[in-house]
């Protein structure tokens, strides 16, 4: 804790000074800005699509879109640090990110919270995001400007259904589960009873494909995007986390801009997430029998006993001592 908190004050003066050098910059240029942006995430990845095509041109009399794929500019889980400190200006970034440097977005990042897409937009649009987006924008000098779909995440695995049938979470114990690197995804692996293995989304195939994980866990659209299927044999639907990313955007570079670019901004950030998120579900719903017919098991598990299990995970833990008092009960009063 003391080292995360002193990650965020640094961050926080790094922040402070790129506002101010940014203001200096835009009395004396009229150029158009180049928003680069990062991302884990592939060029076919629809979220990446939609910020192509969607967001790109609404902005592009004034901004000049420059998206770097696969982790190729920064490495996934160093975009936030790399906006604070002026060497990005955009990233899809998740809410197991922000809690690295403010543990309380780990509730947007606990399994069975979110209940579906349009949950996810309630809640990102309620006020009870206000003091969240608040400090990630003092702190960090990093605007969340949208939420992104990423969808319901599954466990998809090496092992036929015939050498594991995964219908509890006692079936995953043992497992080796590739999840990403922060320590709110390592809690969810073993809250789903498996044994978590961190690593970047770009080394998964490959560690699928040696055998030196047994499983990943992703939405649908990510195994067939990233073809884990075809070094996997089984998806269990578990659907233990509607997963989130928000559409990250420099404040120095927003603090540039005239108020009528700031609201283009937005309103071309939301566009995006909205199209992205219609594509991911239609996605969603189709993929089952595209999986099934490359001779993958899809098949449900139990859902109550995963439910009740990661549940009882969260309850006392240190995820949970740092959230703001009542959040949860918002929450849940905005699913159905
Ligand atoms: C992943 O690493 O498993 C993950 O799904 C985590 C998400 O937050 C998101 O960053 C995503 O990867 C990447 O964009 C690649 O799809």
């Amino acid at each position: 804790m003391t080292l995360k908190l002193t990650r965020r004050m640094a961050l926080s003066t790094a922040a402070a000074a790129l506002m101010s050098a940014g203001a200096a910059f835009a009395a004396s240029h009229s150029d158009k800005v180049t928003l680069r942006m990062s991302t884990p995430a592939s060029e076919t990845d629809q979220r990446s699509i939609a910020l192509a095509e969607v967001f790109a041109p609404e902005v592009a009399e004034f901004t000049t879109y420059e998206p770097h794929y696969n982790g190729s500019l920064i490495a996934q889980g160093s975009e936030l640090e790399a906006i604070a400190s002026g060497d990005l200006e955009m990233s899809i970034t998740s809410a197991q990110e922000l809690a690295t440097f403010f543990p309380e977005f780990s509730i947007f990042a606990t399994g069975y919270v979110h209940q579906s897409a349009e949950h996810q937009v309630a809640v990102f649009n309620d006020e009870l995001m206000e003091p969240f987006k608040q400090k990630v924008e003092d702190e960090l000098g990093v605007k969340l400007l949208a939420v992104m779909y990423l969808g319901k995440r599954h466990v998809n695995l090496r092992q036929t259904k015939d050498e594991l049938t995964v219908m509890t979470p006692d079936d995953l114990a043992g497992v080796n589960l590739r999840m990403p690197g922060t320590d709110a995804w390592q809690f969810l692996g073993k809250a789903l009873g498996a044994n978590p293995t961190p690593m970047a989304f770009t080394e998964i195939y490959t560690a699928l494909q040696t055998g030196s994980v047994d499983g990943q866990d992703n939405p649908l659209p990510t195994v067939v995007d990233a073809k884990f299927y075809e070094v996997t044999n089984q998806v269990a639907l578990t659907a233990h986390l509607v997963d989130l990313n928000y559409v990250a955007f420099s404040k120095a570079v927003w603090d540039d801009l005239s108020a009528e670019q700031q609201q283009q901004v937005e309103a071309a950030a939301v566009a995006a997430a909205d199209s992205a998120r219609a594509r991911q579900l239609e996605l969603e719903s189709e993929l089952v029998s595209f999986l099934e017919g490359e001779g993958m098991a899809i098949y449900e598990p139990d859902l109550a006993a995963f439910r009740s299990h990661v549940q009882e995970q969260y309850v006392g833990s240190e995820f949970a001592a740092s959230w703001p008092e009542g959040v949860l009960d918002k929450i849940n009063a905005l699913g159905n």
